[in-house]
């Protein structure tokens, strides 16, 4: 230890800054002992910590110690092996840190000095299997222009990583968490993509599937040969009484492929947790090994130069008898403990939070202004109630459920988002169904009913995703355009249902460009790319829906987005225009300056955006939800925060708004952007 605090001033400096910190922000007498015991133990490993990029590393490793050591502990008291468990934590910690390249080292530093960095209006992203859209990563490679050219550089690669063929679902249950799926290509060509999307300015996101491994991973196998060590990776039990305690409070994610929470090995005689799939493993993080094995992990794909990580099923990574395993308070600590581990290694990476649970429970993943979680979540409520809206052609619930979700914390953001590669859950709150005038279960019945087509004139055409006979719940599987009613359009051979779709799926795009946070298109709704039904022919595909909306890239129709009058040409073109007016205006960076205001009119949804740091009005966005036209009173801009002598424009059609006897006029499912034309 003796290079370490005596001679390099330097290093005196540093560790003076530290000190200091860690004396006025959150001394503890026994974490200040404890660091210089690590620290002493990492210089008999590694050699001297006397290099700049060593000292950086002991400065932030300072600055979030207790912190990390609390949720530890909080977690992981009163284990013999707590302290042993720790210590080896933070030993990789700095072994991966070493790992990490100059150039990723360089970024951290750059948006350390920026931390506001991911809210900006310049990021709109887009989620995409490589198999269905260019076959391989090197296939990728050659598509980036496509992405570019419709203007998304924030790119949320499907998951990609080993998972046996036949029971992967889509890349969640993965078999090797260092390796690429060899269909797909390798980590050099991860690190590769990474390295050209720098280059581009764009961000590479992918999946850490947290939650649970594949059966076939080597952890499981080696607890199904009885390694004792393995086993207590898993929730493995010899009988059902475990079980039972546990299932009589959980509730089925998969019922109709998967029914129950256990799956029985009957070569081991035993029943192992397996929340979703019978093949996925849940892993048990009462169990600290696992806790640094994924927390190894999760730096090890920050350091192939991924900047940001999307934490699979997070609600999920506790469980305890007597709850339904989901949402619980040790599942925020273990995310909160990630969240500081990366802080120390790669502070550039951030992460999503893929929660999808009721609004309340949702916003709790960003966690804490002093303890923070996730950095992104899904706004899933919004994406619910947007299809809520085209449903019901009313705007209601989405004020009733939107006004009484917490504000956010600043500094996080959401994913905005219409369409993913996962089904649609009804996710909004029974009493606020009920505080807009209808029944709850009779209000999703309908919405069951309009997006399968089976509600007189309804246009859509998806289908029911795990309908439970007994209750009657089930979400809803579909691509967006075929649940806006294009499929149905086209082969009804209907030029008006044609444009009506076509103005809903640009309609709500509008929306997540604008609403504030991170616009994500799944790709193919560019083009408006309908339900496949290939899958049903693939036995390892066929009961899981959700395969008609991953369908493969139509790089025949894209080509079309060329061609003036093409279905293609419309959206693709109108959406990369929504792109650039976001890109062009700061104010849409995500300072939670979106205030809904009531338009006066139930079909119109109206809010504002304003100038970050002034609250000044910056715009007024009005969304029409009915297949009629429709119109609020001219009033509503003087609501909004307009001067009242002001001339306006729309920003999407570049002209002012058709303004008729004092009423502002919407066409079906059309949208303006208003803002003060500009003296
Ligand atoms: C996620 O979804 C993935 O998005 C799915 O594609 C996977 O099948 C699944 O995890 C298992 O890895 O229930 O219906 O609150 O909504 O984890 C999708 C989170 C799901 C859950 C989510 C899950």
């Amino acid at each position: 230890m003796q290079c370490l605090c005596k001679n390099s001033p330097f290093l005196k400096g540093t560790l003076l800054i530290f000190e200091v910190w860690i004396i006025k922000k959150v001394y503890r007498a026994a974490d200040h002992k404890l660091l210089w015991q690590i620290l002493k133990k990492i210089e008999g490993k590694y050699g001297t910590l006397e290099d700049k990029q060593s000292l950086i590393f002991i400065t932030r490793l300072s600055a979030n110690f207790s912190q990390i050591r609390k949720l530890f502990d909080s977690v992981y008291h009163g284990r013999r092996d707590c302290e042993r468990q720790f210590q080896n934590l933070i030993l990789i910690l700095y072994t991966r840190y070493r790992e990490r390249s100059r150039s990723l080292k360089a970024l951290d530093r750059r948006r350390e000095n920026e931390p506001e960095w991911l809210l900006s209006n310049q990021w709109v992203g887009m989620s995409l299997y490589v198999e269905h859209f260019s076959n391989d990563l090197k296939g990728f490679l050659d598509r980036i222009d496509y992405l570019q050219e419709l203007g998304v550089n924030l790119i949320h690669l499907m998951p990609l990583l080993k998972t046996p063929r036949k029971e992967g679902d889509g890349g969640y249950a993965v078999s090797n968490y260092r390796k690429v799926s060899p269909d797909l290509g390798s980590m050099e060509d991860i690190s590769n993509i990474a390295r050209v999307f720098r280059k581009r300015g764009m961000l590479l996101a992918l999946d850490l599937v947290l939650n649970h491994t594949s059966d076939k991973h080597k952890w499981a196998k080696k607890a199904k040969q009885g390694d004792k060590k393995y086993r207590e990776y898993y929730y493995m039990y010899p009988d059902r009484s475990v079980p039972d305690l546990f299932e009589a409070h959980m509730p089925e994610i998969f019922p109709d492929t998967a029914p129950g929470n256990f799956t029985f090995l009957p070569k081991q005689k035993k029943w192992v947790m397996t929340v979703f799939h019978r093949y996925q493993w849940d892993l048990n993080y009462r169990n600290p090994q696992v806790l640094i094995e994924m927390v190894d992990v999760l730096l090890f794909l920050a350091n192939q130069g991924v900047d940001i990580l999307r934490l699979d099923a997070a609600p999920y990574l506790w469980k305890e008898i007597g709850t339904g395993c989901q949402n619980l308070a040790e599942a925020h600590t273990l995310l909160k403990l990630m969240r500081r581990c990366a802080e120390v290694v790669s502070p550039g990476v951030k992460f999503i939070a893929e929660a999808i649970v009721t609004p309340t429970e949702i916003i709790k993943y960003f966690g804490q202004h002093e303890d923070p979680e996730c950095d992104i979540a899904y706004n899933a409520t919004l994406m619910a109630l947007i299809w809520n809206s085209l449903a019901t052609t009313k705007a209601n619930l989405l004020y009733q459920s939107l006004n009484k979700l917490p504000e956010k914390p600043t500094g996080a953001t959401w994913i905005n988002y219409a369409r993913c590669h996962d089904d649609i859950g009804l996710g909004f709150d029974d009493e606020d169904i009920y505080q807009v005038g209808f029944d709850a279960k009779m209000h999703r019945a309908f919405l069951l009913d309009y997006y399968t087509g089976k509600f007189q004139g309804s246009q859509a055409k998806g289908a029911l995703f795990m309908h439970n006979q007994h209750t009657g719940d089930a979400r809803i599987s579909g691509s967006l355009a075929s649940l806006a009613g294009l499929e149905k359009a086209i082969a009804d051979k209907s030029v008006e249902q044609t444009m009506l779709s076509i103005n809903k799926i640009i309609l709500v795009h509008a929306l997540i460009m604008s609403y504030g946070g991170l616009p994500m298109i799944y790709s193919g709704d560019e083009i408006g790319l309908l339900n496949q039904y290939d899958y049903l022919s693939d036995p390892g595909k066929k009961a899981d829906n959700r395969w008609m909306h991953r369908g493969d890239m139509d790089w025949n129709a894209a080509e079309k987005r060329n061609v003036a009058g093409s279905v293609q040409s419309r959206i693709f073109n109108e959406i990369k225009k929504l792109i650039e007016i976001r890109k062009d205006n700061l104010y849409w960076s995500d300072h939670n300056s979106s205030r809904l205001i009531h338009s006066g009119n139930q079909h119109i949804l109206a809010f504002t955006r304003s100038e970050p740091d002034s609250q000044r009005f910056s715009m007024l966005v009005l969304a029409n939800f009915d297949s009629n036209i429709q119109s609020v009173g001219k009033d509503l801009l003087i609501r909004a925060g307009l001067q009242a002598d002001s001339e306006i424009s729309d920003l999407f059609t570049g002209s002012p708004p058709t303004i008729f006897k004092g009423f502002i006029e919407l066409q079906p499912y059309q949208f303006y952007f208003i803002v003060e034309k500009p003296e």
